[in-house]
């Protein structure tokens, strides 16, 4: 590649004429330019002039062993010499996939054995949508499939997963979503907790909203209920201890599917392999992606629990779904390559017991106090600060959304990649962060707090 050969000025130009970007307005991005990200090392990013800028986000969520691993560039390498594609439809397969089927049948929650691979996690879930209807319409019950998801879940972005998600903008451009997903209120305690309301009450109030949705459409008509186990994109909203258990129960009681999106948390984010096993739940789909891979290849990984699985076998039929990269060889072998790095490594013990319990003192000492945090919260390597203007009312600055952007602003001048959504900070660092790299990030995100806060008051 040449890049070199280009001025920054010359590839932005390039960028703007040739390259429409993700989740963008283009307009601002015209006006802006866009940071070219050239290089990364370890925890560290660097863009085109050379900064170098401690990544708080692990790519998107992703990157999990973190930059410039030898070993996946090998296994890739290697892959491709021998076999750089085969598919895996009419009767056939490749080794790699099979192999990291394997694997991650061991590392997933017990009644979980089976694994359908994509490209993404949005062709995760547009799987696990299909799949758990066609579930229902092999035991006999084609109408039992309405899915029932949250406001603000982030569950991608093809139709399919915007449909499932409860981002109303996203809906807005959809021209129509999936028919029949209902969403229920969300488990945000910060913002959602009735005055005097405990975090254990306001969590089986949550989980009661997706009874009332059950008993609403009648439980033969739900197909499943799907949710992430922490809510990422939506703003790390890590939900009150009795949330999951009482969701669970409802959707047992019922009889309806439980899916969970751990796009995010799978593979050791919240320090087990799975949030299914944090919040001890035997969940019927687990979806995967990003760090299958450390983000190294585009791989996704639905896993399907048993029950749904030995159904297909025993009622046949063939399932109409399927992509030509469903199980590429080399993305399957660095996935495989990623979690023997993970084990080796014993990055997900080092979450559970070390760096994850660290990080969230850290977050609360370092940055819990400051004038314009209302909250800090973390569970495993994966963290939220909300911002605010009145500690004590929660109050917001105005226009909502727009101080976590002079934050992040502030923050990734001063050597720290975080992100902002709405008003609220959130981080997802690579597993191979050590305490001193947690000490560096909370020094760095107090100056931008500082600094922003200096801003925010000073234009009011
Ligand atoms: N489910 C969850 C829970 C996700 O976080 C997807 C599905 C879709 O995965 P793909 O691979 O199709 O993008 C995601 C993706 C953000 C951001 O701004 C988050 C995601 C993607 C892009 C941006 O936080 N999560």
């Amino acid at each position: 590649m040449t890049y070199q050969n280009y001025s920054l000025k010359q590839l932005q130009a390039i960028d703007a004429a040739h390259h429409l970007h993700p989740f963008t307005d283009h307009k601002d991005l015209r006006a802006a330019g866009s940071r070219m990200i050239t290089h990364a090392d370890g925890p560290y990013i660097y863009d085109s002039e050379g900064n170098e800028i401690l990544d708080g986000m692990a790519g998107l969520w992703c990157v999990n062993v973190g930059y410039g691993r030898n070993e996946l560039a090998e296994a890739a390498y290697r892959q491709m010499k021998e076999l750089p594609f085969y598919n895996s439809f009419f009767r056939c397969t490749t080794p790699t996939p099979v192999l990291l089927a394997k694997k991650i049948a061991e590392l997933a929650p017990d009644n979980i054995n089976q694994v359908f691979y994509g490209s993404s996690g949005s062709e995760a879930n547009d799987t696990a949508l299909r799949l758990v209807r066609h579930f229902w319409a092999l035991q006999g019950k084609p109408q039992k499939n309405r899915i029932i998801s949250r406001n603000m879940a982030y569950h991608g972005s093809t139709i399919a997963g915007a449909s499932l998600g409860g981002m109303g903008g996203m809906h807005e451009q959809l021209g129509g979503a999936v028919p029949n997903v209902v969403h229920v209120m969300m488990p945000y305690a910060y913002e959602l907790a009735l005055p005097g309301e405990n975090d254990h009450d306001f969590g089986l109030r949550a989980a009661k909203a997706v009874e009332d949705a059950i008993l609403e459409a009648g439980a033969d008509n739900v197909a499943a209920f799907i949710g992430e186990p922490v809510m990422g994109a939506g703003g790390v909203k890590i939900p009150p201890a009795s949330y999951w258990p009482e969701v669970q129960r409802i959707c047992r009681k019922y009889d309806v599917l439980l899916m969970l999106d751990e796009v995010i948390t799978g593979y050791g984010r919240t320090g087990e392999w799975f949030a299914a096993q944090t919040f001890d739940l035997e969940p019927d789909t687990i979806t995967t992606a990003k760090a299958l891979t450390s983000g190294y290849q585009p791989l996704s990984a639905l896993l399907v629990g048993d029950r749904i699985a030995a159904t297909l076998v025993e009622k046949g039929g063939e399932f109409y779904h399927g992509y030509t990269y469903s199980g590429h060889p080399v993305a399957c072998a660095v996935g495989l390559e990623n979690i023997e790095i993970i084990q080796r490594e014993g990055l997900v013990e080092r979450v559970k017991n070390d760096t994850g319990p660290y990080f969230a003192k850290a977050l609360q000492e370092h940055l819990g106090d400051h004038d314009i945090v209302g909250e800090v919260r973390a569970i495993g390597l994966m963290g939220a600060i909300e911002i605010v203007k009145d500690k004590a009312t929660k109050e917001r600055f105005e226009p909502s959304g727009s101080a976590a952007v002079v934050v992040r602003d502030h923050a990734i001048a001063n050597g720290m990649m975080l992100r902002a959504t709405g008003d609220t900070m959130i981080m997802s660092p690579p597993l191979i962060w050590t305490r001193d790299t947690i000490d560096l990030a909370c020094e760095r995100i107090r100056k931008a707090l500082d600094l922003a806060k200096a801003d925010l008051f000073r234009s009011k």
